[in-house]
């Protein structure tokens, strides 16, 4: 009897106790819910579903600074892309039924954001989320400052209406400005295109040049500050964030921006919300393009557009994903090829 009870006991350790203890060194050495520590990686799961069947999940990820972490990304439904922006982390796709992985070290505290990178839906661009990198040695650091955006420094009104005060006959072309080429001194980051207009024309020098030929001369002078590389790399922004809504010609007839809410302005003398316009903007609307800044249109993508439906891109583009699609933004009016 003794001896039986003795075996019993072994064989308790050696199935039960063991790997138990086994189990609980495991989860105390990596202390987290739901990873486990392998060669000193974190692995970390992640779910993609559509924004209207939860988006991702976990939508907030915390992590260690210097700590290694494998994403494995799985898709229960569609077809998704991941990114972390500020971390230059890139999943291109994430097939349903597959398990997609990512591996990198955090060397910088902080939360950033990362994104699906594909139209899964028409709420896609809503599936957004954010890791936290924490130092476990210094947990609540002093908060980031940022300076503010140039819309703000330069305190330019965005949700007021911005017609252009000229505007082109024909379409003006970067190619046919080169035969022309006024020195434009005015910044055309900080000027709308039609205001670099008003001033040319003012010029004597300019006198016997006609109004086209002015025009022509801005379209080159954005292609020349702006660079071919930027607006390609803006065209490639444009077709994976805005095409959707924006449409791929630019005239605001994409898709997933048919029944969003559009804009309503604020009529000044009243106080009364006026609505203009439904839908995402055209950007092939002369007189609305050439009438704003590339820091007004940088200031609306910054922000997005309160009660429109457009989102907001700030914590997700960097500067120059920013000024490379304004520069692309620029092409649905200036021909440039
Ligand atoms: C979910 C749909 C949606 C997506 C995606 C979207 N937009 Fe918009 N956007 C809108 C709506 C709606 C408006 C408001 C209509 C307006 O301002 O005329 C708008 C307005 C804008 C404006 C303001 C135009 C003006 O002159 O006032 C800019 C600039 C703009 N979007 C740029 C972008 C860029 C760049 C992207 C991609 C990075 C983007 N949008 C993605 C829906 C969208
Ligand atoms: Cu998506």
């Amino acid at each position: 009897m003794k001896k039986e009870l003795f075996a019993l006991t072994i064989v308790l350790l050696i199935f039960v106790a063991f790997p138990a203890s086994l189990f609980a060194y495991q989860a105390w050495r990596t202390n987290t819910s739901f990873g486990f520590a392998q060669d000193d990686v974190r692995v970390i799961a992640l779910t993609a579903n559509v924004p209207n069947n939860g988006g991702w999940s976990p939508d907030t990820i915390r992590v260690n600074l210097g700590e290694r972490v494998r994403l494995r990304i799985s898709s229960p439904d569609v077809v998704h892309g991941f990114e972390i922006p500020a971390l230059g982390i890139q999943v291109a796709e994430i097939l349903p039924g597959h398990v997609a992985e990512v591996e990198f070290a955090v060397s910088r505290v902080g939360k950033f954001p990362f994104a699906c990178t594909r139209w899964c839906s028409v709420d896609h661009w809503r599936m957004r989320g954010s890791i936290k990198v924490i130092d476990p040695n210094n947990p609540n650091p002093l908060p980031q400052s940022f300076a503010p955006p140039l819309y703000q420094q330069l305190k330019i009104d965005i949700d007021a209406l911005h017609p252009a005060t000229n505007v082109p006959t024909q379409r003006p072309s970067a190619t046919r400005g080169t035969l022309l080429s006024p020195v434009i001194a005015d910044d055309l980051r900080v000027n709308s295109p039609s205001d670099v207009f008003a001033k040319l024309r003012t010029n004597d020098a300019l006198k016997t040049n006609s109004d086209s030929q002015l025009w022509d001369a801005i379209a080159f002078a954005w292609k020349q500050s702006a660079g071919d590389d930027a607006i390609a790399r803006g065209q490639k922004l444009f077709a994976r964030d805005c095409a959707a809504c924006h449409g791929e010609s630019g005239k605001g007839d994409g898709p997933a921006g048919r029944n969003l809410p559009g804009l309503a302005a604020m009529q000044s003398d009243n106080h009364q919300m006026l609505e203009i316009k439904r839908g995402p903007a055209d950007f092939t609307d002369a007189p609305k393009m050439l009438g704003a800044s590339d820091v007004l249109l940088q200031g609306k993508i910054i922000r997005g557009g309160m009660g429109t439906g457009m989102p907001e891109w700030r914590t997700l583009y960097t500067d120059q994903n920013m000024w490379d699609v304004i520069s692309y933004l620029r092409s649905f009016v200036f021909e440039y090829k």
